[in-house]
């Protein structure tokens, strides 16, 4: 299957006993080079390679934090359950205890737990930009939960799902998976362009990770570094004028 146009239309129910966050850990959506194996990442092996959506429903670093009486900033608070999607190359970790945010690419809030109605994923991957869109209003409508440009994925991994619960329980259902191969029109020269991708990877991920809490600059750390930049070259460039006039004004006296 070429992996220039993919899609997995996910349907699932998320469901259980558990109030106010007591229940866990969610499931995933696996496109990876390794079959499924045991681990602790949704049910599957860590330091994948390839990509994982997560339908995360346990906050572990909110949990984590409140037990420490700190709280989120505002701008870093993510609200769960959260649908989030990584991708590894084998070597990267996933976090659970931050529930994966030093590698998250984007993602969404994503009320599913306990629904009459029906709730779905849909995960696209047409010419290196991954898209996740939800359904799960009941209302039919497809909205809009990450898009991300520049993801590279080899052609021919497995696709797979898993679950996990821990010391919190939930029913995990899947109750279809769906996969189709989109059609691509590309031009001659994008044919000829295209390289073989063998490990994947995610172009700017530095500046993907930007408005999280994880490396990269804010706008606003970016604003104000420039501003005290340009404000420091102008006391420079004053304290200069100064010290010119006075040397000059000095070697006239001595002139005369
Ligand atoms: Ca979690």
């Amino acid at each position: 299957m070429s992996p220039e146009g993919l899609g997995a239309a996910v349907h699932f129910k998320i469901h259980g006993q558990g109030k106010k966050n007591l229940n866990g850990d969610g499931l995933a959506v696996w496109y990876t080079k390794e079959r499924m194996q045991k681990g602790p990442v949704f049910g599957n092996t860590d330091f994948f390679t390839g990509l994982g959506v997560f339908v995360d429903t346990y906050p572990n670093e909110e949990k984590h934090l409140e037990a420490q009486k700190r709280r989120y900033t505002p701008r870093t608070q993510r609200i769960f359950p959260y649908v989030l999607a990584m991708v590894g190359n084998g070597s990267l970790a996933y976090d659970h205890e931050r529930d994966g945010r030093p590698t998250e690419l984007g993602g969404c809030t994503a009320m599913v737990r306990n629904l009459k109605h029906d709730t779905f994923l849909f995960i696209r991957y047409v010419r290196r930009r991954l898209t996740i869109m939800i359904d799960i209003d009941g209302q039919h409508e497809w909205r809009d939960c990450l898009d991300i440009p520049g993801v590279r994925l080899p052609e021919g991994y497995y696709f797979g799902a898993s679950a996990i619960t821990g010391d919190l329980s939930d029913n995990h259902d899947l109750i279809s998976l769906k996969l189709y191969q989109l059609t691509v029109l590309r031009s001659k020269q994008e044919e000829e362009e295209e390289e073989e991708i063998l490990i994947p990877s995610v172009d700017n991920l530095e500046l993907l990770r930007a408005d999280g809490s994880e490396g990269g600059m804010s706008g606003i750390a970016i604003f104000f570094t420039v501003l005290f930049s340009l404000l420091g070259c102008f006391l420079l460039l004053a304290i200069g004028i100064v010290l010119y006039n006075y040397w000059s004004e000095n070697s006239r006296k001595r002139f005369y």
